[in-house]
């Protein structure tokens, strides 16, 4: 299914009025909503091959019909939300759960709905049918050479991959650890997974970069070899100006400040980018801003103060990798990833309203309140009609979820694949 921009454009035109009053009220509220809004329209957040089915549980699945049952219609899926939001104009596959065995025709589907390829990962915590070796005690950091080996080389498989594709980045995530105390040597286990990563990083194309992304706990649940950013910036500066830190929202310990953790990493030019989700317990991979809109703002806050001391507007091309990574198993998934999309836009907007001059002052002056105040001001407005604005603007959807519902996608969909398919991912 192909949504037009002609059949977008004729689903706006029953909101145009009531979008104008909320802009217009906006604009009477909001400085320079002009530059606000070209900022939005330039921001672009990759959808993970993996979050196009629903997701599922420890006991069970339900899969909810429709979904995508080869790399081609999840790229028409991600296409479908792009045409919605003009802003998920790029796809990060994960290897092997999607394989693109003719690279150059699915680089061309991409491109006929707009599509880029963003950071491929790999995947060595699973065993899949074929490989030789089990990564139940470990991928990079494993005692045994030849198991280090076979990862190292489906690494630089999956980098192969994404030159194929046009990808310019390779997410590494580990879900090496331990799971009881004595189990592992974790300084052998950290020099392992150095050396591995080292060998990785030497196959990697001159203009690409490695993205080590930390994990707290699970599926080990003792230790986990790059359990946080202290341990990933280790490797990463160990490693070399190619690689980066990735902060996945939801692989921190509960209340761990992932603002200050942002705004050092920016300070040490190691932000690699992130995976957006949100979460209560642990690694929930709920819908953006679902559960701490506020934390998400105040992340935001720092990338945007970050951006300006650094000289570098995050939105034009700095090359951070910006993905979501949520998945649920109970809502339809191209609707939740509407939803993410547009949580992380809102927050972007709002931390773009923050008076830093007077920020910075009050902070210098020991203004407590007054920073709260500042902070909370660009936090309590009402974004929500700039974004719109922008969707406009971009030829999309005034209200993405609304035309997804109306226009009948999913059944759609369903009418297309059957009730009855599963998607790969988690
Ligand atoms: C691990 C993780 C990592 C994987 C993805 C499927 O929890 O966040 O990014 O690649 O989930
Ligand atoms: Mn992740
Ligand atoms: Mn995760």
């Amino acid at each position: 299914m192909i949504l037009s921009e002609k059949i977008i454009q004729d689903h706006n035109t029953s909101l145009l009025a009531k979008h104008k009053l909320h802009f217009e009220f906006a604009k009477s509220q909001i400085n320079d909503v002009d530059s606000i809004i070209k900022r939005l329209v330039d921001f672009q957040v990759a959808i993970p091959s993996w979050a196009l089915g629903t997701g599922g549980t420890r006991f069970g699945r339900f899969p909810g019909g429709g979904e995508p049952r080869s790399l081609e219609e999840k790229i028409e899926d991600v296409g479908l939300l792009h045409a919605l939001n003009k802003t998920s104009g790029a796809i990060s596959l994960h290897i092997p759960w999607d394989i693109p065995t003719a690279p150059k025709d699915i680089q061309t589907l991409a491109a006929q709905h707009g599509l880029a390829f963003d950071a491929v990962n790999s995947n060595t915590f699973q065993d899949q049918a074929d490989q030789e070796y089990s990564y139940k005690f470990g991928s990079l950091q494993n005692v045994n050479k030849a198991i280090r080996k076979q990862a190292v080389d489906h690494n630089i498989e999956v980098i192969k991959h994404g030159v194929d594709l046009g990808s310019k980045s390779l997410t590494v995530w580990l879900s090496d650890g331990s799971c009881f105390p004595g189990q592992l040597n974790f300084r052998k286990a950290f020099e392992n997974t150095l050396e591995s990563l080292q060998e990785i990083y030497a196959a990697l194309p001159a203009d690409w970069k490695m993205f080590v992304e930390y994990k707290a706990f699970e599926p080990n649940f003792y230790s986990m070899t790059v359990g946080d950013w202290g341990q990933s910036l280790l490797f990463a500066n160990k490693l070399g100006e190619k690689a980066y830190t990735l902060v996945d929202l939801g692989h921190h310990l509960p209340n761990a400040n992932i603002e200050q953790i942002v705004s050092l990493l920016m300070m040490e030019g190691k932000l690699g980018g992130f995976h957006f989700n949100d979460s209560k317990y642990g690694d929930d991979d709920l819908t953006v801003g679902s559960i701490k809109p506020y934390q998400l703002f105040l992340i935001f806050n720092e990338l945007t103060q970050g951006a300006q001391l650094n000289n570098a507007p995050f939105d034009q091309g700095s090359g951070f990798g910006w993905m979501i990574d949520a998945s649920h198993n109970i809502k339809d998934p191209l609707e939740d990833l509407l939803q993410s999309v547009e949580a992380i836009q809102i927050a972007y907007a709002q931390s773009l309203l923050v008076d830093t001059i007077a920020l910075e002052d009050a902070r210098q002056n020991n203004d407590v309140a007054k920073a709260q105040e500042i902070l909370q001001e660009a936090y309590r407005t009402d974004v929500r009609a700039l974004v719109a604005e922008a969707r406009i603007r971009a030829g999309a959807s005034l209200s993405p979820i609304a035309a997804y519902r109306d226009l009948k996608v999913r059944k759609e969909l369903i009418s297309e694949r059957g009730l009855k398919t599963i998607a790969t991912g988690l």
